[in-house]
């Protein structure tokens, strides 16, 4: 599908140009700072040099004092703590990092991860009978718990408390537990809201270390869960996710615990080349790595098998162990690529066959036969397919129970919610939400899907959009420059890596196709001074013969680094191309 540029707007000039003079670096990356909302010397400071003295007090989250003086209570009279989460990255990660933190000072903790598919999402009544029969006085919920209104009642009936650390919209009633820390609480005015799941279980234990002389420095351990969960929840990288981010990155970096070493083994970026036997990285990781290389594997664990194999991968200090986690980890996610990709292949087939489907504003597609675990990915494949608002559903333990993904600016939670009396359960983001009803509602849950969605986008063309951040001569683009661009990573929501725009720019000689159907091109301006500029242009090899042919043409591009036979050099990675005229 065809993009269409959209241009940001630019960073007040004055602002600009004074910024640029304080700072003494270029207009052009000034630009940027003041386009992220960074306009002082100061601001710039905190953006540049992320510091955990940025990270906000804990206290601040509405009850937190009540949360940390619940588990005080615990640990002095001896009681059982149950850490319970979500089985995906940010559920599993949040799990490891409060249960290892805790069990390093006190030895009665367990944990717990609901099976994907007898249980279904969030606290289960399996998992709190499991937790009555096992003694325990205490359930820690992360990552999942805001909804839990009737479960957290049942629990409290057996004797069993509740912390809930969630991250998730609130329904209208909150559960009654001893504490509920939810910075998406209308009542909480905790000054950041954008935390991933594991991030809140972060400001828990921050919370309790604080109370009892614990010193921060042994916390920063845990920031590579915290990164891994911030990455693949897809949560903003602002504010104290940033410093988290950073954090947890350079963690990875130098020190990634076995489990996460292991899993990087089957990733190209893990090389056994330095000659000690230790694995090396061959450059550094970044947020998109994470999103694609652990993410995906980890979750793998929870859609095919089981979530606990996760946590056991994060928790395990032993190097054997973790290696054969990761194996068995590695070969779920193989397994589910092929289902992935089947039931993507059949639903595109099922709405190109389907001329009401095909003329829909949006997608609402069933199959019974789908694996559970996938229809999320489906989903998001569907959707960048036929960018619309799409639900993907399949049938579990006798409910139709469904993922939902939705296109820039569309809230596809509201959109559910608008059918809420024909589901059992749902919950979710603006992006992204779950859902299940039962199956002789499946017909009005479609229609009324649609009819929401229709008539919310009357007049509106959904196409799929490719922001830019600014245009950009190539003669600025040097190293100096690039010293500074880098610095503004970690990238991610919030604060996406920089696009560029640069118009009328000629192939410079010696452009061809490589691999499969990409483009690697030389290209220079021919108002301009130096290059030629080596540049990528992946899957956009139909440009060449245009190309070729001395057509003037506009790209829209990433500056990075390449590394290639030992030297390193500035390339453009070209998102998109479009011929001038
Ligand atoms: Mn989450």
């Amino acid at each position: 599908m065809e993009k269409s540029w959209v241009l940001k707007a630019q960073g007040d000039s004055v602002i600009t140009k004074e910024l640029s003079q304080s700072l003494g670096i270029d207009m052009s990356l000034t630009n940027l700072l003041v386009q992220r909302g960074i306009t002082t010397v100061e601001g710039a400071k905190t953006f540049f040099r992320p510091s955990f003295s940025d990270l906000h007090d804990p206290f601040l989250m509405k009850d937190m004092d009540r949360a940390v003086a619940r588990i005080t209570k615990a640990v002095s009279n001896h009681e059982k703590i149950l850490v319970y989460g979500d089985y995906d990255v940010d559920g599993t990660s949040a799990v490891a990092l409060v249960y290892t933190f805790l069990q390093s000072f006190y030895p009665d903790v367990d944990f717990y991860i609901p099976d994907r598919y007898d249980e279904g999402y969030g606290i289960s009544v399996k998992g709190i009978d499991f937790a009555f029969d096992a003694g325990i006085s205490l359930v820690i919920a992360l990552d999942c718990g805001i909804k839990a209104v009737e479960k957290v009642a049942y629990a409290g009936s057996k004797g069993i408390d509740f912390i809930i650390c969630d991250h998730h919209r609130p329904g209208a009633e909150l559960p009654p537990a001893s504490a509920i820390l939810d910075p998406k609480r209308s009542d909480c005015l905790y000054p950041y809201k954008e935390l991933s799941g594991c991030g809140i279980g972060f400001k828990l234990i921050q919370a309790y270390a604080q109370v009892h002389c614990i010193e921060f420095e042994k916390l920063i351990q845990y920031l590579d869960l915290v990164v891994i969960a911030i990455a693949s929840d897809i949560v903003d990288i602002t504010g104290e996710n940033r410093v988290l981010a950073f954090y947890g990155l350079k963690l990875i970096n130098t020190k990634p615990r076995p489990g996460l070493e292991a899993l990087l083994r089957y990733s190209s970026v893990l090389k056994n080349d330095d000659g000690s036997g230790r694995y090396v990285f061959n450059r550094e990781l970044t947020i998109t790595d994470l999103v694609f290389m652990i993410g995906p594997r980890i979750n793998a664990a929870g859609r095919i098998e089981s979530g606990k194999n996760s946590v056991r991968l994060l928790i395990t200090q032993d190097p054997g162990e973790a290696n054969l986690l990761a194996e068995q980890i590695n070969a779920y996610n193989t397994e589910r690529k092929t289902l992935d990709s089947l039931a993507t292949q059949q639903a595109m087939a099922m709405i190109e066959a389907d001329e009401r489907l095909r003329n829909a504003r949006s997608t609402v597609i069933y199959h019974p036969e789908w694996h559970k675990g996938v229809i999320g990915i489906v989903a998001s494949r569907l959707t960048e397919n036929f960018y619309r608002p799409t639900v993907v559903l399949t049938l579990s333990n006798g409910l139709i129970t469904g993922s939902a993904r939705s296109v820039r600016d569309f809230d596809i939670y509201e959109a559910v919610d608008a059918c809420s009396d024909l589901l059992e359960h749902f919950g979710g983001h603006k992006f992204a939400a779950g859902l299940s009803l039962q199956p002789c509602n499946l017909e009005a849950f479609s229609q009324r899907f649609e009819a929401t969605v229709s008539s919310r986008l009357e007049g509106i063309e959904l196409v799929p959009v490719l922001e830019i951040d600014a245009p950009l001569s190539l003669n600025a683009i040097n190293s100096r420059f690039y010293a500074v661009l880098k610095q503004f990573a970690p990238f991610g929501p919030g604060n996406m890596a920089p696009v560029f725009i640069t118009r009328g720019v000629m192939d410079a000689g010696g452009s061809r196709i490589v691999g499969k159907n990409h483009l690697k091109l030389s290209v220079v301006h021919p108002e301009i001074a130096g290059g030629p500029f080596s540049a990528i242009a992946f899957q956009q090899g139909e440009h060449f013969n245009l190309i070729e042919k001395q057509i003037p043409f506009n790209i829209c591009y990433h500056v990075e680094e390449n590394e290639w036979n030992g030297s390193v050099n500035l390339q453009l990675n070209i998102k998109d191309i479009k011929f001038a005229g």
